[in-house]
């Protein structure tokens, strides 16, 4: 039947007839069907990927992309007078993750399915999931981020695994959505909900009781955890996600046939960051429970999990006190006790313990024993765990350690996200990219072609305009289209340091101030959301907010720079912003990123990259060669030297350097003063001078000097079109179909 028929027979009138709303209900169920009819026996072996996190955006032209049918639609839409776009605008987006780990795990199972494997994701259903960030008084404020529609992809089963805390049990209910490959199979991501939870509960923007575990389970992602409520409320959901996802893993092996000695022929659990690290202890439980002996469980859960460390940062590395998991799963703690006494019995180094002397549980020790494989996600950060944060562990197992330099899917990160690019580049090099991303290398052919480079400005210009418009129309922002786009997008931390960022805003604003005018106008693009509770993040974006109100209003100077930050940055802002970017900012404090994924992301758009030797950028610099991007900074091994000397002193450059001392002194001058908030702007400026731990003012004079080389190259079109052209044509390596097949190959080994 063609889509026509289909349309038309299940709207019960013809197309023009309908309203988007309409034709969007009707999208989804025929996607949903073809999605279906692709789902295929499971092999043998299956990856079951467990995540407290899956950002995986709107879903509807992703879909659509996959099942081949994005053009006919489009086009079959267009004939009868309505714009896909306008009917994407109603799908709400899944807020089900938080940054890159989340959104990793989305370019993971759509290459999963696109591979052909055998796989599916297991994570939670929240139902308000990471705030919604709105902007008052240029201050951030939470509000809930509802995104159940009446009408979604999420299907409801009649699964459901009794999960059991101290006190109480709850039915885990499986939700499930279908995850469609690249013209190939349909996997599923697994979502577990309780049927209490109830969204009512919520009172002033996001607070709640947080100890009303029935009604509150499945509301928030990364729920405060300022205090001791909020962080035992982590461990319900994370012990309610393993220990559904254990139940339902032995279920479906026992299935298959396995005696559950054997279970390793029949699954592989990649834990993603330490969240559902407790699915080791549970499992071993639940073995048990079957009649394997501890020894014997142990062993099959070993030759069974690996683990993705996701950061070297210590306060995101989780440790419980034992007392808590004491209080929510007492039954989890004889098995860890027994966990730690092995490990005691086998290494001395008290350092390598899980529960350590203060009684405190360290979740990545259990991942490191009993999994057989860790991974980092970029080659500087696997080297780092190697050699200096795991490096004790990297001793007793050499061998469990491997790299797998972290990928994006450019079905939505190229595909979808820039039609234009897409079409342009079959023009010049046909299709096969599509399906082998490293096919793009071809485009290295036409670096003297002067109508390919003059057809990338073209693009990039006309998808500044969309985006312009897009961002006047959803929030009010005016962008200069004939600026350069400078654009940092990604969560708010002091180590990716967006305040280095906005001091160089506060440089530039004084030079023009000064008569020292930009040959190309410039725009700073920021979108990010900062950790409720995390107070310097949120003064930063405060800051940013009182730049963008004093810049852009000031007559002098905004015809030559203005500021921008995006509310509410998400995965479809990502999809706007990033195929408009000329320079992407990727300026970490060396060695602090573990690898970054937006990076790829810009390059892979023709953005250029100006940003320090940290995380995958090593990677990037390596292949598009000194010309095609822009690094500066220390590096990780000086910046590593800093902390172990204890050598930086803020307060020295702030003294010393009298640009510096200009600069930090504008935060709390008179014209920040009148629009923002005094406690926060001194609170941050007392930050920079007196701690600064993640050494702002030490790479400030660098990166100040290579972002003017930049912005200077940026005048010559062509050459700078060259770089643009480099970029895309070497990104083809950071498809996440590259690390997958990665993974499987030495790690999952799926048959
Ligand atoms: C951060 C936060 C901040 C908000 C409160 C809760 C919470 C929990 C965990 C984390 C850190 C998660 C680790 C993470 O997202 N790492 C990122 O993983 C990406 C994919 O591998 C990688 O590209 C980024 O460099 C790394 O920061």
């Amino acid at each position: 039947m063609t889509m026509e028929k289909k349309l038309s027979q299940l709207l019960n009138k013809p197309i023009y007839d309908c309203t988007d709303l309409e034709l969007y209900n009707a999208l989804l169920q025929i996607v949903q069907d073809m999605a279906r009819e692709k789902e295929t026996e499971d092999g043998k072996k299956k990856i079951y990927y467990i995540s407290a996190e899956f950002l995986i955006g709107k879903l509807l032209s992703n879909n659509m992309i996959n099942l081949g049918i994005y053009d006919e639609v489009k086009e079959l839409l267009a004939k009868n007078g309505k714009d896909l776009c306008h009917i994407e605008e109603l799908e709400q987006e899944p807020s089900l993750g938080n940054g890159g780990l989340g959104r990793l795990a989305a370019c993971f199972l759509d290459s999963i399915a696109t591979l052909g494997y055998t796989g599916a994701g297991i994570g939670l259903n929240y139902h308000l999931g990471l705030f919604k960030q709105e902007f008052d008084q240029r201050l951030q404020k939470e509000t809930k981020n509802p995104w159940i529609a009446e009408k979604s992809w999420l299907t409801k089963t009649d699964v459901t695994y009794p999960v059991k805390f101290k006190d109480f049990t709850l039915q885990a209910r499986m939700y499930e959505i279908a995850v469609t490959g690249y013209h190939n199979r349909t996997n599923k991501l697994h979502l577990f909900d309780v049927d209490t939870v109830d969204e009512n509960i919520v009172g002033d923007g996001i607070s709640f009781d947080k100890n009303d575990i029935a009604h509150n389970l499945t509301l928030f992602l990364y729920p405060d955890d300022s205090d001791e409520e909020g962080r035992k409320l982590r461990i319900y959901q994370q012990y309610f996600m393993v220990s559904a996802a254990a139940q339902m893993i032995l279920d479906e092996c026992i299935a298959k046939g396995s005696n559950l000695y054997d279970l390793n022929e029949y699954a592989v659990i990649q834990i993603n960051d330490t969240h559902p690290t407790m699915v080791i202890p549970e499992l071993i439980r639940l073995l048990v429970l079957k009649g394997l002996s501890v020894d014997d469980s142990i062993e099959v859960v070993k030759k069974t999990c690996a683990y993705t460390n996701h950061t070297i940062l210590a306060e995101a590395l989780e440790k419980w006190p034992v007392h808590y998991l004491k209080e929510v799963v007492p039954q989890l703690m004889p098995i860890i006790e027994i966990l730690d006494d092995k490990v005691r019995r086998q290494y001395a180094d008290e350092s390598v313990a899980i529960i350590d002397r203060y009684d405190v549980v360290h979740m990545a020790h259990i991942d490191i024993h009993y999994g057989f494989s860790v991974n980092g996600v970029a080659a500087l950060h696997t080297d780092i765990l190697k050699n200096s944060e795991l490096n004790n562990f990297y001793r007793l197992y050499p061998e469990k350690f491997n790299n797998k330099t972290n990928g994006i899917t450019f079905r939505r990160w190229l595909l979808h996200c820039n039609p234009e690019l897409t079409q342009a580049i079959t023009g010049w090099i046909g299709n096969g990219f599509k399906k082998d991303a490293m096919e793009l290398e071809r485009l290295m052919e036409s670096l003297d072609k002067e109508e390919v480079l003059t057809r990338l400005l073209q693009i990039k210009q006309d998808n500044k305009h969309a985006v312009a418009e897009y961002l006047k129309e959803t929030q009010g922002l005016t962008l200069n289209e004939n600026s350069i786009f400078d654009i940092q997008v990604k969560r708010l931390h002091e180590y990716k340091r967006q305040q280095m960022n906005a001091l160089y805003v506060i440089y530039k604003y004084l030079e023009i101030k000064k008569g020292n005018l930009p040959e190309t106008p410039i725009t700073v693009i920021f979108g990010a959301k900062a950790a409720p509770a995390y107070t310097i993040a949120k003064d930063i974006i405060h800051l940013i907010l009182c730049l963008q109100e004093i810049v852009n209003n000031d007559p002098e100077v905004s015809p030559y720079l203005n500021v921008v930050m995006v509310e509410n940055y998400n995965v479809t802002l990502a999809e706007k912003l990033i195929p408009a970017c000329d320079i992407s900012e990727q300026i970490s404090l060396a060695s602090k990123e573990a690898s970054g994924t937006g990076n790829m992301k810009f390059m892979l758009n023709g953005a250029v990259t100006l940003g320090t030797e940290d995380g995958a950028n090593v990677e990037i610099h390596e292949l598009v060669g000194d010309d095609n991007i822009y690094i500066f900074g220390a590096s990780s091994n000086e910046v590593i030297d800093h902390y172990t000397n204890e050598d930086y002193i803020a307060r020295d450059y702030y003294e010393n350097d009298p640009v510096i001392h200009e600069i930090v002194d504008f935060i709390t001058g008179p014209e920040m003063l009148a629009v923002g908030c005094d406690v926060n702007l001194y609170r941050l400026k007392n930050e920079l001078v007196n701690k600064d731990w993640f050494m702002t003012f030490l790479d400030f004079k660098d990166y100040t000097a290579k972002k003017e080389q930049a912005f200077a190259d940026y005048t010559d079109r062509m050459a700078w079109a060259k770089k643009m052209l480099v970029n895309i044509s070497k990104a083809g390596y950071f498809s996440s179909d590259r690390t997958i097949e990665e993974y499987n190959r030495v790690v999952w080994k799926l048959n």
